[in-house]
């Protein structure tokens, strides 16, 4: 109808990215397929610049359409939407899992213990993220959850020993969520003794580092679909520690206030 292709006027066919490897633009490639979008063009960037275009846009109240997923603290501070995905490009609930190195069971039993233990909620995560958000530095922000929940903690940490200077490199990439997570688990292996490097890399070079141990560990996996060619790929290569949070999401997102409820809208 005339409204919905005013919107690919609007915004000359571009759908607002973030990195190019995150998994959300492999799967953005493959709607733009499904939905037959063939006018439309996903513009690559970072998580930080896809959010400064979100605040411009919203602030104006102008259209954008951006790669959106959930936990983040765009929807706490802005009214969005995502668009409904009837094709299922996007698939459905996903789960953030960590991940390690082969051989990490072996060579840090207490850290790979913590690792495997750790889960948290979207409001934890919240917490850390809107802090960030709001200018906090990430390992301030982390240290002040962590101060704030040490039963929590203790359900990852307990029972576990402490160690004596052990080296550990985590891997993450700089999405809200994962800044959050990584900074958080930064400080509860540093409060058992442990040295923590935190290395932040691409998507791709840090499911790399994984598997050819370059890092331990990572809180940055999105599976069963975010990172499926990455878990595909280097299948054998990696141990999955399970899951430290369930039902997130990832999908094309919109302000509220857009005339469009499904990605179908997109095409003329
Ligand atoms: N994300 C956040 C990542 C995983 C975590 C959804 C932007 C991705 O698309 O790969």
């Amino acid at each position: 109808d005339s409204n919905a292709s005013s919107v690919g006027e609007s915004l000359n066919y571009k759908i607002t990215g973030i990195d190019p490897g995150a998994g959300i633009m492999e799967a953005t490639e493959r709607a733009i397929t499904d939905y037959e979008l063939d006018e439309w063009d996903l513009v690559s960037g970072s998580s930080a610049a896809m959010t400064a275009s979100l605040k411009k846009a919203y602030d104006a109240e102008e259209p954008i359409v951006i790669t959106g997923w959930t936990p983040h603290w765009k929807f706490a501070e802005y009214d969005l939407k995502y668009l409904e995905d009837p094709k299922g490009s996007y698939g459905g609930e996903e789960e953030i899992h960590t991940i390690g190195r082969t051989g990490l069971q072996e060579d840090m039993p207490e850290a790979h213990q913590v690792l495997s233990n750790f889960n948290w909620t979207e409001d934890d995560m919240g917490e850390v993220m809107i802090a960030i958000k709001n200018g906090e530095k990430p390992e301030v922000a982390a240290q002040a959850w962590v101060d704030a929940n040490p039963e929590k903690i203790a359900t990852w940490t307990e029972g576990i020993e402490k160690v004596d200077g052990d080296k550990i490199k985590l891997a993450y990439v700089a999405w809200d969520s994962e800044i959050a997570s990584t900074n958080v688990m930064s400080i509860v292996l540093t409060s058992l003794g442990y040295d923590v490097t935190m290395v932040q890399v691409e998507a791709g070079p840090m499911w790399t580092a994984i598997a050819d141990g370059s890092a331990d560990a990572s809180l940055a996996g999105w599976l069963p679909l975010t990172h499926a060619t990455y878990a595909e790929k280097f299948d054998g290569k990696f141990e999955d520690l399970g899951t430290s949070m369930t039902g997130v999401k990832i999908g094309l997102v919109v302000p509220a206030y857009m005339d469009i409820t499904s990605i179908e809208d997109l095409k003329e």
